[in-house]
Order: C-alpha cells, then structure tokens, then sequence
C-alpha cells in the first residue's frame, strides 16, 4: 500500500461543504483505504491576494493505485464539483493535490511530487503537521519545514 498525503481547498461559495463533498467521494472511491482527515482550516490566500480566504484540509490515505491513476481521481472530484480554472491561483470550488506519495520523488508533464510549493505554505504543512507531527519530508523533517513559513494566516475552524 502505498502511503500519500493530499492537500485539499476551495474558495467558492461553501467551502466546507465542498470539502465534506470531495471527502466522500475519495472515502467512496475503491483502492482508497484509511482515510484520516484534519481539521478545517481558514487560510488567508498566497500567491494571487485578491480574492476570499479559504478553507484548507489535509487528508491522508493508503491505496494501490498508482500516482497517475490516484491523480486521475483528484481531477475527477474537481471535474464533479464544477471547478472552473480562469486565474492562476485563483478562485476555486476545488484543488485537490498530491503531496506526498511515499517517498517518491518525481516531475513529469503531468506530476510533479513532492507537490514543488508545499514547502513554502502554511496551508498545506499546518494540516499535515496534525496528522502526522513526526513526518520526513525529504531530509527534513515537517516540524523543521513549519518553522520556516509563516503560520499567521491559517486559522484552525
Ligand atoms: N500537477 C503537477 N503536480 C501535481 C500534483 N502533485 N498534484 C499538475 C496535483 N496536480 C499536479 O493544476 C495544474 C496541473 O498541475 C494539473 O493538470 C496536474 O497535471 P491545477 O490544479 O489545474 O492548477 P492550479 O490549482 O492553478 O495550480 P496548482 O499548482 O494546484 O496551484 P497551487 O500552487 O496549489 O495554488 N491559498 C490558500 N490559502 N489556500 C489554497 O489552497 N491554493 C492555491 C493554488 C493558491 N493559493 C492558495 C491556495
Ligand atoms: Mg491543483
């Protein structure tokens, strides 16, 4: 089984719900096993500012499926709730990204893991940090990772 960490957000409308919605659908989805979920998380935007706060999650999970397979169920929950991609950055019902995929070290057209912004943001190590507060990143553990980001703007729910 292999072992991975996904990064889950939305700005639109009712981000919780949108949240709950994509957490049914990975716990429904066959190959996906153990899921655990963080707490919510309201976090102010990074990267493109103008837009509303959001409302961030981690979940972790055990599955067969390979990177490229599990990748094609994140794009499939945001297919179903209706993401609309206009600004880089931008505004979103849904992102669903791949963090960690075991150990697995990799960029292609289609993938790049570990997901290459996740050290820089607070909105993606804070959760993690609550689900597993002893993970290695690389050669780093995620405690060490925290202390290098500013953590101000993620608000736990
Ligand atoms: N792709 C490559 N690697 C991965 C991966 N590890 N996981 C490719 C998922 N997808 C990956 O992604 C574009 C392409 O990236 C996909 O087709 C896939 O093949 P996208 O989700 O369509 O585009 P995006 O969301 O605009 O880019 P990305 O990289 O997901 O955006 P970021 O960098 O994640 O930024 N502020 C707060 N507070 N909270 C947020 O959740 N999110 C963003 C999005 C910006 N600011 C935010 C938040
Ligand atoms: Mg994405």
């Amino acid at each position: 089984m292999h072992k991975v960490y996904l990064s889950l957000g939305s700005n639109i409308g009712d981000p919780v719900s949108y949240l709950d919605k994509a957490v049914d659908i990975l716990k429904n989805t066959q190959d996906i096993h153990k899921l655990k979920v963080s707490s919510y998380y309201q976090t102010d935007p990074v990267g493109y500012l103008d837009q509303d706060v959001f409302v961030n999650i981690s979940v972790y999970l055990e599955t067969d499926l390979s990177p490229y397979e599990l990748l094609e169920v994140c794009q499939g929950i945001e297919e179903t709730l209706k993401r609309v991609r206009v600004i880089r950055w931008g505004p979103r019902t849904i992102d669903v990204d791949i963090i960690l995929f075991d150990d697995i070290k990799m960029t292609d057209d289609k993938l790049t893991i570990p997901h290459p912004r996740m050290h820089e943001r607070a909105f993606v190590l804070v959760p993690m940090f609550e689900l597993d507060d002893q993970l290695m990143i690389e050669d780093k553990s995620i405690e060490e990772l925290m202390t290098s980001v500013d953590t101000s703007g993620v608000r736990k729910l």
